[in-house]
């Protein structure tokens, strides 16, 4: 039995997205790198529909220790959850003799990234080491100087990628590596690193930004009562999980309706010690769609720290003028039969550098984002009560008359919090 058989043999090499080409050291894969933590984002189609490139350079040999290091990597690169944006989530190790001497990761756009921070903590003792990354090393001039130089310098041994870098800006790191004589692998835990960072890879790839829609609904799928009323369906746990959702994201989306209607915030109100996070907390850019610009001037998300950006197809320059003297940037966006042109909102919020958005909007702006194929994920809360017939629908789905016209949809995840359950479904 070739290498490549065995590890097929063990069952393991699909969930890990290595692949046939990939050499492995027979019997090295054991139960324990099941991890369970293959999140909703990794099975989504879109993620299932990209075959994942998985390549080792001819010195390298994937070993059963590679995946307990970029376990370990990838835990490191949660820690920026919160605040990288617009950058990924990026962690590493730098391991010698079995024993790790080194951890970063990645904190914020503008300062080092997760390999620089680690071989700074492991200090000469890097030279001849193994670094594992949770993304291919940068090589370019951004906002700092390219990891390739730093780990070359180093003098360090081998570099263990999980993913390469989709920004074609930063790509090809591992060209430079192995000139450089450095071997390289890349695909270790890739799903896992691809699923911490679904925004920016889309975003570089699709130059469109990930999207998530929040609903909350009763157990009879009704999320506002007929005259309107919505506040609140969900308990409070609930409402602090979506907390960490927004924190999470790039931007907070809602539409002219929800606007008038509820006059959001749309804020993260989490403090930095319960996001574990060191410094201020980033509030991500709040978006309205809002086609004949209705937003009034006196709107509560006007008033808060952080940007409120307003996209419309208005071009009154009086009406814009009262909205960005309150403080709102506002940006003209053409229109398709009467409403703003989604596609177009969504290339123009990758445009300037948004990964994640989150929306929390009426049942008419989620069913048109969802019906123009834009959303990624689905998050429900159901709360367990009865809102009855005459109450308001989760989705404006118009058109749909026969079972073959059903959206189909997987659910991703499903659990409880709180009172609530939390179901994750990405559309098919
Ligand atoms: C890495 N390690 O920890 C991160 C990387 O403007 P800069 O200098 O911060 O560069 C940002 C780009 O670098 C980002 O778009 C992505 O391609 C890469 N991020 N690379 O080697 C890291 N965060
Ligand atoms: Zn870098």
């Amino acid at each position: 039995m070739s290498l490549a058989e065995s590890a097929g043999a063990l069952g393991k090499t699909k969930k890990h997205g290595l692949s046939p080409h990939m050499s492995l050291r027979p019997g090295v894969l054991s139960e324990r790198y099941c991890l369970p933590f293959v999140s909703s984002v990794a099975s989504n189609s879109w993620f299932r529909q990209k075959q994942f490139e998985v390549s080792v350079n001819p010195h390298g040999v994937i070993e059963a220790t590679d995946f307990d290091h970029m376990a370990r990597a990838l835990q490191l690169a949660r820690r920026g959850l919160y605040t990288t944006d617009p950058n990924p989530r990026v962690g590493a190790v730098v391991v010698k003799d079995g024993r790790v001497i080194g951890e970063g990761f990645h904190v914020r756009a503008g300062e080092p990234h997760a390999e620089v921070l680690a071989l700074r903590q492991a200090g000469e003792a890097a030279r001849g080491a193994t670094v594992y990354v949770t993304l291919e090393p940068c090589n370019h001039h951004g906002r700092t100087p390219p990891c390739v130089d730093a780990l070359i310098a180093a003098g360090v041994a081998r570099v263990v990628a999980a993913m390469r870098d989709p920004n074609p800006l930063a790509a090809d790191g591992f060209a430079r590596l192995d000139a450089a004589g450095i071997a390289t692998a890349s695909g270790v835990l890739e799903n896992e690193a691809r699923a911490l960072n679904p925004g920016f890879v889309k975003r570089m790839r699709d130059g469109l930004p990930w999207l998530r829609v929040k609903l909350a609904m009763s157990l009879d799928g009704r999320t506002a009562m007929a005259n309107g009323e919505s506040q609140w369906i969900t308990g409070e746990a609930a409402r602090g999980d979506v907390q960490r959702l927004r924190a999470r994201s790039s931007a907070v989306m809602t539409g002219i309706g929800t606007l008038l209607a509820d006059d959001p915030s749309l804020n993260v109100r989490l403090a930095a010690e319960t996001l574990d996070i060191e410094g201020v907390v980033r509030q991500p850019l709040r978006v309205v769609l809002d086609t004949r610009l209705q937003t009034p001037p006196t709107a509560r998300l006007l008033t808060l720290p952080g940007t409120t950006l307003v996209m419309t197809a208005e071009r009154d320059g009086a009406c814009r003028a009262r909205l960005e003297t309150a403080g709102a940037e506002v940006c003209v966006m053409p229109e398709v039969e009467g409403r703003l042109d989604l596609h177009a909102v969504m290339c123009e919020l990758a445009r300037r550098g948004l990964n994640e958005i989150h929306v929390e909007a009426g049942p008419l702006l989620s069913g048109a984002l969802l019906a123009a194929g834009l959303v990624d994920e689905l998050v429900i809360y159901m709360a367990p009560h009865l809102m009855g017939s005459e109450a308001r629908g989760l989705l404006h789905l118009p058109g749909l008359e026969r079972m073959t016209d059903r959206v189909p949809l997987k659910i991703a995840d499903l659990r409880a919090v709180g009172d609530d359950w939390r179901i994750t479904a990405v559309p098919m």
